[in-house]
């Protein structure tokens, strides 16, 4: 069982939920970005971190702050994460004395907290890509292969690489920001998920993409704290089989 502490350096305390499970396994892998507990965010057999953890995860790894990391099991909240969370939902991260729910609000107060190095997006780019994961939920829920979900994730994808093709490699240009890592482990989900539930991959033309994925994918920061695709899968199951 992973126990919360202070970090002591940078005074940050995090705490995130992250997956189904009430026992955290504790990887000892090297990773010269943290200088605390790394516990990670794979619980064999459960669903890993979301795609909205992982955003935080990214965020703290990118700009070198430590953390604490304690994972939820949201199948069976604990009475203490109830006071903290009313919603009962994860990421929260404590920073300060404050308790922060919700990715959009963290990844803003850990900028505006940490601004170096800035990771912030220009507000006319900040929604590049956005209707990329609804369009994806939509397509791995459709059980009916007409009915234009496939389309529609399709050509968000296209308008995406041509966006990258124009301006990227990265969402603000050549150096990556908030956007990216909101929108990578939504990409991710997406790969493993369409993968393994409807066999269907990005199509090779959307070069842009698929070279944005490979580049962002292998990034320590995201290899550190991206879920096992077992738990992928897993997660999305209900919604698929619902
Ligand atoms: N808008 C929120 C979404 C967070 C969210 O939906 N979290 C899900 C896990 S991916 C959750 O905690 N679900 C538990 C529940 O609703 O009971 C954010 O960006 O942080």
């Amino acid at each position: 069982m992973c126990r919360g502490g202070h970090s002591g350096r940078v005074g940050l305390f995090g705490l995130f939920g992250s997956g189904y499970s009430g026992f955290l396994q504790k990887k000892n892998y090297p990773n010269p970005t943290r200088d605390n507990r790394v516990p990670g965010c794979r619980v064999p057999g459960y669903f890993g971190s979301g795609p909205f953890t992982q955003r935080v995860l990214l965020t703290l790894e990118e700009k070198r702050l430590p953390y604490d990391l304690k994972l939820v099991n949201l199948n069976n909240k604990p009475e203490w994460f109830l006071s903290i969370s009313p919603e009962g939902k994860v990421p929260i991260i404590k920073l300060g004395e404050k308790w922060i729910p919700d990715s959009d609000v963290i990844t803003q107060a850990l900028e505006e907290k940490f601004p170096e190095p800035s990771l912030a997006t220009p507000p006319e780019k900040a929604t590049v890509g956005s209707k990329i994961f609804s369009t994806f939920i939509g397509f791995l829920k459709s059980k009916d292969s007409s009915d234009g979900t496939e389309q529609a994730l399709l050509n968000e994808l296209t308008a995406f690489n041509d966006y990258l093709q124009e301006n990227g490699p990265f969402i603000n240009g050549e150096l990556i920001s908030a956007a990216d890592l909101s929108l990578a482990p939504k990409l991710y989900h997406l790969e493993i998920a369409l993968g393994h539930y409807k066999k269907w991959s990005i199509p090779d033309s959307l070069t842009y993409v698929n070279s944005y994925m490979k580049t962002i994918f292998s990034k320590d920061s995201f290899v550190n704290t991206r879920a096992e695709p077992k738990d992928v899968i897993e997660g999305w199951r209900p919604k698929v089989e619902g």
